[in-house]
């Protein structure tokens, strides 16, 4: 026993030199964390975390989120000591060009980092996703015996994880859903980035959990190996509540003057101080990076136990297969993202109509056929469902199972268990985004979230995460203009569009019509990444494909729609969404007078700049200089495609409550106005 503790200790202290050492190198980086929680993560790592160095993208594998990614220190180190290939030559390029050690832990930059974190309770958000996709396909996927999805969602968290809104909205939604395979360890340390936490978080953060309908436990000892342990073991015991596990630490432990303060938070320990810190904790001073035979033979047992446990489960899931051999070819399709033979066959095709339909509501008919034919797709909206229209009717609601309450309203009928698509994220949009990165992280599921455009501000912290992870996650987003109306300027979005597409890797698409809308998420199902789709609250005319040109050009990202004449154009007028109907009309009006008008649809900027040369030079010929951007919000950007002597017709200030007609007419989106604006560049032209 007494030699065990020995080696568990020498084995903490590896984690914690270690840690220390990259960021003494770099000097750069945050040594608290890792000095102080090298024992949890020991713990959990070495007898909990179900774990396969040598396939770290085993898929029944326990899922670990650092959602305090400054510790990336830690995590490095313990991917590096249980065998996963990231080379100590790797350790000691922390923080520099081109390693696999960035100062954050980026997704899988070093194989084994499942998520990127590092904007604090975000992390944490992933995790519930992610364990609520585990949910999802242990329903779907297991069979009485055949246990093939079953693995938890690790996280060790920090106090700036938990201060977050998003880790309140999401922490008490997994309450609600009761995932009982969710455990956080929290790095109760009491100092954060600029002080103590007395100056700032005095709550009971375990009461708070309790009455979220979490599990809670404290480990007084942040160095008790054992009642680390112990406190693990019975939070995988309880089955139908999320655990967290409050567990006592000092920051920066063992660096005898800056222990205990936020001076140990985020800056290097100096040579001094951390050489005062190894001859406290009994380390060698030297050589830096120092990882004892005994030690490392230790960890890197996970090895033979993570091959022994993928293994037997490749066993299972073979008999799984004798057993249930379509489930099995269903789930592989999914674990390798290949969407189902035909996905895009029969979707709806909206006929001609002057009156038309808004394209929220032609997104929920493409949405419906979608869901029929992939049955990967999961999602929900931040309780907007009859307005953004993001429910699956028939394919249950994601809830733990048990008795649907009666009298429930706003269910989307079907079963009432885990199996359910339909995810109700309630009234938390910064969760619901989060969610969605760890739901696609986890991966065997495409996840949608819809609310209203206006309030993607409430989520952009996890779209930027979303793009930078390159997750396909379909953000719904309607109600997308000031054409909405009267709810006023609270509700109308200006500047949203302009900001989604500043965003790298994020696709925004606005469609035009009922059909592009259709094509507007085939193209999202086809595309690795995130995007977002811009719909509008008000109907729209079904363009007549037979007088115009095919929606199907919307997946150029911009296309000619309709021109007046042949040859070189007078003048064009480019749209996107609403306002291309009010340049066809505009351009009618051009052409009676004899003029030679054309209307470029544009419903994404991004997929036009990934076409070739010609063609964006086809679309907009360089020496047609008067142009007309129109679109419904800030001007922000279009100067790109109407060049110096281009107008735009836009929207510079908040919106007004009023009738969405009225409202739009008063911001100058008419044909005449359109029509007034060209005619005046054409002469200024001339
Ligand atoms: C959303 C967000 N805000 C601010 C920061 C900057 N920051 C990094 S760590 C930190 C707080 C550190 O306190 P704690 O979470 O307790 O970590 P510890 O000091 O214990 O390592 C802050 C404010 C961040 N990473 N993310």
């Amino acid at each position: 026993m007494a030699k065990n503790q020995r080696i568990d200790e020498r084995c903490v202290n590896a984690i914690r030199f270690l840690a220390a050492d990259m960021i003494q190198e770099a000097n750069s980086g945050h040594p608290g964390l890792p000095l102080g929680a090298a024992p949890m993560a020991y713990v959990l790592w070495t007898r909990h975390l179900k774990h396969n160095p040598k396939n770290p993208k085993w898929f029944d594998r326990d899922r670990f989120v650092l959602s305090a990614g400054h510790g990336s220190a830690m995590l490095y180190a313990l991917l590096h000591l249980t065998g996963y290939d990231l080379p100590l030559e790797e350790l000691k390029r922390f923080r520099q060009w081109g390693s696999k050690t960035p100062g954050h832990p980026e997704a899988d930059c070093a194989p084994g980092v499942e998520v990127t974190t590092g904007p604090l309770g975000q992390g944490i958000g992933m995790a519930v996703g992610m364990a609520m996709a585990e949910a999802h396909l242990a329903a779907v996927f297991n069979r009485p015996g055949h246990e093939i999805i079953d693995h938890y969602t690790y996280v060790i968290a920090s106090d700036g994880d938990l201060m977050e809104g998003v880790c309140a909205e999401a922490c008490s939604l997994a309450g609600h859903l009761k995932l009982g395979k969710l455990i956080v360890l929290f790095d109760d340390n009491r100092v954060s980035l600029a002080g103590t936490t007395d100056l700032t978080f005095t709550e009971d953060v375990l009461k708070r959990f309790e009455a979220y309908g979490w599990h809670t436990q404290r480990v007084e000892d942040g160095n008790d190996i054992e009642a680390i342990d112990a406190a693990i073991r019975r939070a995988k015991e309880v089955e139908d509540k999320p655990s967290i596990i409050a567990i006592r630490t000092v920051i920066g432990y063992g660096a005898p003057t800056k222990q205990g303060t936020y001076k140990v938070h985020g800056a290097p320990l100096g040579e001094e101080e951390l050489q005062a810190a190894k001859e406290r904790l009994g380390w060698p001073v030297e050589p830096r990076f120092y990882v004892p035979d005994d030690v490392l033979e230790h960890f890197r047992m996970a090895i033979e136990r993570g091959e022994k446990w993928e293994r037997e489960w490749v066993e299972r899931f073979e008999r799984y297969r004798t057993e249930y051999p379509e489930l099995a070819a269903e789930l592989e399709r999914r674990i390798h993202g290949e969407l189902p033979e035909g996905w895009d066959e029969g979707l709806p095709e909206f006929p001609p109509d002057e009156v038309g339909i808004a394209t929220r509501k032609a997104s929920g008919k493409v949405l419906q056929a979608l869901g029929e034919k992939i049955p990967e797709l999961v999602g929900g909206s931040a309780d907007l469902n009859p307005s953004v229209h993001t429910v699956l009717p028939g394919k249950g609601d994601f809830q733990a199972p048990g008795e649907k309450p009666s009298g429930v309203q706003g269910d989307a009928g079907g079963p009432w268990d885990y199996t359910g698509r339909n995810i109700h994220f309630g009234v938390r949009e910064h969760a619901m985004g989060a969610i969605a990165n760890g739901i696609s992280r986890h991966g065997g599921l495409i996840p949608f979230v819809g609310t209203f455009l206006v309030f993607s501000d409430y989520m952009r912290p996890p779209i930027r995460l979303a793009a930078m992870m390159g997750r396909k996650v379909i953000y719904v987003f309607t109600h997308d203009s000031i054409g909405i109306g009267q709810d006023g300027p609270t509700h109308q979005p200006v500047e949203q569009i302009a900001s989604l597409r500043a965003v790298p890797e994020l696709v925004v698409i606005r469609p035009s019509d009922a059909n592009e809308v259709r094509e507007a998420w085939t193209a999202s199902l086809q595309r690795k990444g995130p995007t977002a789709l811009i719909l509008t609250r008000q109907n729209l005319p079904v363009l007549d494909r037979g007088r115009y040109a095919s929606e199907r050009e919307l997946h150029k990202g911009a296309y000619v729609l309709w021109q007046a004449k042949d040859g070189t154009p007078d003048v064009i007028l480019i749209a996107t969404g609403s306002e291309v109907h009010v340049a066809l009309k505009a351009a009618e009006i051009l052409a009676a007078e004899g003029l030679n008008p054309r209307v470029v649809a544009m419903p994404s900027w991004e997929l036009f700049e990934e076409q070739p040369e010609d063609y964006k030079r086809e679309v907009l010929p360089p020496e047609v200089k008067a142009r007309v951007a129109v679109e419904a919000g800030v001007r922000l950007g279009w100067e790109r495609y109407v060049g110096t002597e281009g107008a735009i017709v836009s929207v510079e200030r908040f919106g007004a409550s009023a009738p969405g007609k009225e409202v739009l007419e008063k911001f100058g989106f008419t044909p005449e106005n359109v029509a007034r604006i060209a005619r005046e560049l054409m002469a200024a032209d001339a």
